[in-house]
């Protein structure tokens, strides 16, 4: 991960690659920019075999805000060039992030440090787990400038909390503190403030030494599951398990078992 970026950062340490995005003067509201090199970063990610745990975060205050609304606010002005193409600017700028987050074959997490709004929280709830500090909150922000869900918020928040409580955050764009998050299963921890960067390395350090093969077929088949009914998702374990049978961690973790040993996973 050698690439220079100017609105994430990024780092790995013990198989893990941290993205951090990083406007923190604008809470990281996410802009032309950020949706390129954010996207560059997964890709790396996606590539780069000795990365086996992404962790998405914000620098700052905030975890992101969604769409950079004063880079877009001229497109609002009476002699502006015309109004935004909103289908065009979410197929282009969004969903290949979520797309990203999601078929990226190894663990997310999103330790989500401040506020998450609009946009911002479709990508923590794209991620496939959530750790937030006590401060943290998110907002769908959506409603408060008359628009829908997006970045497959309304699939991604749905399945996490259920139609009733989407429906409620999504119409009210009430902000939700973490502890409420955590009451209704939209993040997986909350820890102290200062205590996140701690405990999403440990949380992440550990997803990096389990068998990364199985959780990214894991991860094709939670995610296939959305769609799928019971027949078509029985057929389809059976596929994706014929693949993770054949890994080395397979093999790996029953002959630690056999030998009353720890596993060592090397991701193959
Ligand atoms: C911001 C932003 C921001 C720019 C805070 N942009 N500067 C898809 C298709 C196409 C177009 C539209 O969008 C989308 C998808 C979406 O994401 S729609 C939703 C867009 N996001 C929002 O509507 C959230 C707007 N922000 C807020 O509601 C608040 O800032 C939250 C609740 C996030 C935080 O509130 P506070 O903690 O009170 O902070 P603040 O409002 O004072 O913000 C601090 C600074 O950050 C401030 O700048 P300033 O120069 O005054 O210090 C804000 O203007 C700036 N900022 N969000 N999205």
């Amino acid at each position: 991960m050698s690439q220079t970026f100017s609105t994430v950062l990024t780092g790995v340490e013990n198989g893990v690659l941290t993205i951090t995005l990083n406007r923190p003067e604008s809470l990281n509201a996410y802009n032309e920019t950020m949706s390129v090199e954010l996207a560059a970063a997964l890709k790396a990610a996606e590539r780069d075999d000795a990365i086996r745990c992404v962790v998405l975060t914000g620098a700052g205050r905030a975890f992101c805000s969604g769409q950079d609304l004063q880079e877009v606010r001229g497109r609002y002005a009476a002699d502006s060039q015309g109004p935004i193409d909103f289908g065009a600017h979410l197929r282009s700028k969004y969903a290949p992030i979520v797309t990203r987050l999601r078929t990226l074959e190894k663990p997310v997490v999103a330790a989500v440090n401040g506020v998450a709004a609009g946009a911002g929280a479709s990508f923590a709830f794209a991620a496939d787990l959530r750790i937030a500090a006590a401060g943290a909150s998110f907002v769908m922000a959506f409603v408060h400038v008359g628009l829908v869900p997006d970045s497959a918020a309304t699939v991604t928040l749905q399945r996490l909390v259920g139609f009733g409580k989407a429906a409620e955050l999504c119409f009210l764009g009430e902000k939700v503190p973490a502890d409420e998050a955590l009451r209704i299963g939209l993040v997986n921890r909350v820890v102290p403030d200062e205590a996140l960067p701690a405990a999403t390395r440990e949380l992440a350090a550990r997803l990096a030494a389990m068998p990364t093969r199985a959780i990214g077929l894991t991860k094709r088949a939670l995610n296939r599951a959305w769609t799928a009914d019971l027949g078509d998702q029985l057929e389809y374990e059976a596929f994706v398990q014929q693949t993770a049978g054949q890994t080395a961690d397979h093999r790996e973790g029953v002959m630690a078992f056999i030998e009353k040993r720890k596993p060592r996973f090397q991701g193959k």
